[in-house]
């Protein structure tokens, strides 16, 4: 499953899901003898007990069948972390970013079987700027959904919606982005209809010899239901494209001949700032929720349709209304339901914790560049996704980190500006960035980082002041992270650290002292769920422990989730929801 809903009713697309074949390889030169393996795709390689820490290469290898000479669109949502895809032993294509979806196309494939081929690459490197040793796992693999689709002459490459509302009623734009596949220009008919209702009518086009063309108009859609948390009204958006008849001949129908097809799903919502408050459609919000990885003991990252919705009826049920998809671009499958529950998302691009030293990595910018263009390209018909994010906790207190910032914020904004801009920082009383953000997003760990030395609420004091005078001032507060470890079962009644009870007793004080204070419209708990994370990191001088994760993170874990990684809720689980509860 892709979507929650059917993207194509013309066009032939193939899910690719389901046993391939696999083996480890040792360098990129080297051509598998035999495939000894069966790997399931979407998976991780580290669910089979062969690969369960395997750190290298692989190929994945599937056979592909035509019945007719056709050309093709091969799509993966999620290949971990490195991928080369190979077509009857050619190069076709390459994607560095375990977290967004790429594709590529193939003319005049002929009929008959076809060797699909994608070498896979979870190393750490200097090559791999965003995928680090880190506090979350990097597995190996195809680990969201991958599909085959037979396209013609030309084809809609993605729809993009951006609603907003003209004295009270709805109205959007609407883009089309078509790419022509021949030496020809062609001349398209454009039909498309929302909600089975509106009409949309864009007028005949030209599209030049191998190229794109967007095409974006404004409608009015003024019986339109709103999309909000309490009723997530959603609209099919079905597009068709033909290719335009030649007038002279009068048996062709008027638009054409049909060549392609797409749908997509969107809402009417508004979000915006409004000083220190966030309003959805004109009336103020609060985020309260959660951080959450895509993490199961069982399936890796790989994390299927059911356990999705078993994370939001957590989610829905712990009384809260946001998640946080820290700290990459999450499945969008995940994404299509939050749409549906009314659940709203701060997604944010792939980057987590890194040092200026780190995002001065060569590959660094482009791998970057490529996430936040994926990402928004991708999601940004979601209604739920209320806050784009980017660069956790990187390094925003240097000039050279703020210029990287401030160029990724105008990437996005030029793609995107129906919704506000944040990241999280961990630069407190240091950052120089505040002034590029909308909301100002706070990574605070008081009770639980000695660091954060204060009690709680002098502490947020402290920091208010300083970032009213440091570029926040009037602008809303998210509390983007807070929280503290407790191992599931530990119980003691010493209440020390680790324990579930101080999980509970630090969550109570924080969660209701930060939802008492009016310029905080955010509070997301660190974290939903325990996650797996990297045994290792950045090595330290001999004989001084270096920063590897284990000696920090117990079981290899980060256990600060609410429910460990099984799900099983902790201590804290009722304190949260009867928290949320009373805020609602
Ligand atoms: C950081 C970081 C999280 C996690 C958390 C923690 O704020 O953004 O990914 O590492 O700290 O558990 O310390």
């Amino acid at each position: 499953m892709i979507r929650l809903f059917d993207r194509h009713q013309f066009r032939k697309q193939k899910e690719l899901s389901g046993l391939w074949d696999f083996s480890p390889i040792d360098n990129k030169e080297e051509q598998p003898e035999d495939y000894n393996y069966q790997l399931n795709v979407p998976g991780c390689w580290e669910n089979h007990p062969d690969f369960l820490t395997y750190r290298g290469l692989g190929v994945y290898r599937k056979n592909i069948s035509l019945s007719e000479k056709t050309n093709l669109r091969l799509l993966f949502k999620g290949v971990s972390h490195t991928a080369d895809v190979y077509f009857d032993g050619k190069k076709v294509a390459h994607h560095y970013n375990a977290y967004t979806p790429f594709d590529c196309i193939l003319k005049d494939v002929e009929k008959g079987e076809h060797e699909l081929k994608v070498l896979v690459d979870n190393s750490f490197s200097k090559e791999s700027a965003l995928h680090t040793p880190n506090d979350y796992y990097t597995y190996g693999g195809l680990i969201r959904s991958a599909a085959v689709e037979e396209i013609n002459e030309a084809y809609i490459k993605r729809i993009e919606f951006i609603p907003y509302q003209e004295n009270e009623k709805w109205k959007a734009k609407v883009a089309l982005v078509l790419e022509n596949l021949t030496e020809n220009s062609l001349k398209i008919n454009i039909e498309a209809l929302l909600g089975d209702k509106y009409n949309l009518d864009f007028k005949q086009a030209e599209i030049a010899a191998n190229s794109q063309l967007k095409i974006e108009k404004d409608f009015a859609f003024p019986e339109a239901k709103s999309w909000s948390a309490e009723n997530p009204n959603l609209y099919l958006l079905k597009a068709k494209l033909y290719l335009a008849a030649d007038e002279s001949d009068p048996k062709s129908n008027v638009k054409g001949e049909l060549i392609d097809d797409l749908i997509d799903r969107v809402g009417f919502r508004e979000i915006k700032v409004d000083g220190t408050r966030l309003l959805l459609n004109g009336k103020e919000i609060r985020l309260l929720g959660f951080n959450r990885h895509e993490d199961h003991p069982m399936v890796g990252a790989a994390i299927p349709f059911s356990l999705m919705k078993k994370d939001l009826d957590l989610i829905e049920d712990l009384e809260s209304n946001t998640v946080r998809t820290s700290h990459y671009p999450n499945d969008e499958l995940f994404l299509d339901l939050c749409d549906e529950r009314g659940i709203f998302v701060w997604e944010e691009n792939h980057a987590r914790g890194l040092s200026l030293e780190q995002m001065l990595n060569p590959n660094f910018d482009q791998q970057c560049a490529d996430c936040n263009r994926e990402m928004v390209q991708n999601h940004i018909n979601h209604p739920a996704i209320v806050v784009w994010g980017i660069l956790n906790e990187c390094a925003s207190a240097a000039e050279e980190g703020r210029e990287i910032y401030k160029k990724q914020f105008e990437q996005i904004k030029k793609m995107d500006q129906s919704r506000p801009l944040t990241f999280a920082t961990r630069e407190h009383f240091k950052d120089i960035c505040l002034d590029l953000v909308d909301i100002v997003s706070l990574n605070i760990y008081s009770g639980w980082y000695d660091w954060f030395s204060d009690d709680p609420a002098k502490y947020y004091q402290r920091e208010k002041k300083w970032i009213d005078k440091n570029g926040g001032a009037d602008k809303p507060i998210i509390i983007s992270e807070f929280g503290a470890g407790a191992i599931y079962n530990f119980r003691e009644p010493s209440r020390v650290k680790w324990t579930e009870e101080r999980q509970q007793d630090l969550l109570d004080e924080l969660l209701s002292y930060y939802l008492d204070q009016d310029e905080i419209v955010g509070t997301l708990i660190w974290q939903f769920a325990d996650c797996r994370v990297s045994e290792d990191g950045i090595p330290g001088e001999p004989g001084t422990a270096g920063n590897a994760w284990f000696h920090t993170r117990p079981r290899s874990k980060n256990n600060k989730g609410i429910v460990d990684e099984y799900r099983r809720p902790k201590l804290a689980y009722q304190t949260v929801k009867r928290i949320f509860k009373d805020e609602k």
